[in-house]
């Protein structure tokens, strides 16, 4: 699974800005991952062609949404901009991959679920914030591209309750829960003909469209 290399792939997306009297700003950059190396055998060709890769992300909670991302499908690079983020706290993202094809069928691929800590005295004297989702595993972050792997997240604030506050593990905890309330309404469905392969495997295999 784990025989492609993880490009590193830099997105320049989004600018923090501090709510009242300072307006000091910070840049946060983003490395992401590849999603070919999120499976098996892949023919990454399949993520372009007549399909179009998209993302969108949404720091929580619901405040700035970056959508309308494009996505080279040829090294992942991700472009386009975000409106500033407030700062002052630890605050959960997620990044959500979609292919569409050219009759505008969507599907979703995957979402990356992390936060970014953006408290002031984690910013103070720091120039540029990196979040890296190059490689997202707990407490830094969870990768989701299947119905199990969405239905194993916190579906109630309660089960974070538990874990330390200030940690990353409640962090990644309430990002979790965050993605899984403002998805509430209308869940991505990572396995449009439910057949039990995902929509990222049929997609690395040409056949989800
Ligand atoms: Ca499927």
């Amino acid at each position: 699974m784990k025989n492609m290399p993880w490009p590193l792939v830099l997105g320049l997306l989004a600018f923090a800005s501090a709510c009242g009297h300072d307006d000091h700003t910070v840049g946060l950059t983003l490395r992401l991952p590849s999603l070919a190396a999120q499976t098996g055998a892949c023919d990454e060709a399949n993520f372009g062609g007549t399909n179009t890769l998209t993302a969108v992300m949404n720091f929580s909670p619901a405040l700035s949404s970056c959508v309308g991302l494009t996505v080279d499908p040829s090294n992942y690079t991700v472009s386009g901009g975000c409106p500033p983020i407030p700062t002052g706290v630890v605050r959960p993202l997620s990044l959500e991959y979609t292919l569409t094809n050219s009759d505008g069928v969507a599907a979703s691929l995957l979402a990356i679920i992390s936060y970014v800590d953006l408290r002031p005295d984690t910013l103070r004297g720091a120039g540029d914030v990196t979040v890296d989702l190059s490689a997202p595993t707990p407490p830094s972050g969870t990768m989701v591209s299947n119905p199990a792997e969405l239905a194993a997240l916190p579906h109630d604030r309660e089960q974070c309750a538990s874990i330390d506050d200030a940690t990353p593990e409640r962090w990644l905890c309430e990002a979790e829960w965050n993605y899984v309330y403002y998805h509430a309404q209308s869940p991505p469905d990572f396995d449009r003909d439910k057949d039990l392969i995902s929509n990222l495997d049929e997609a690395c295999s040409g056949t989800l469209f």
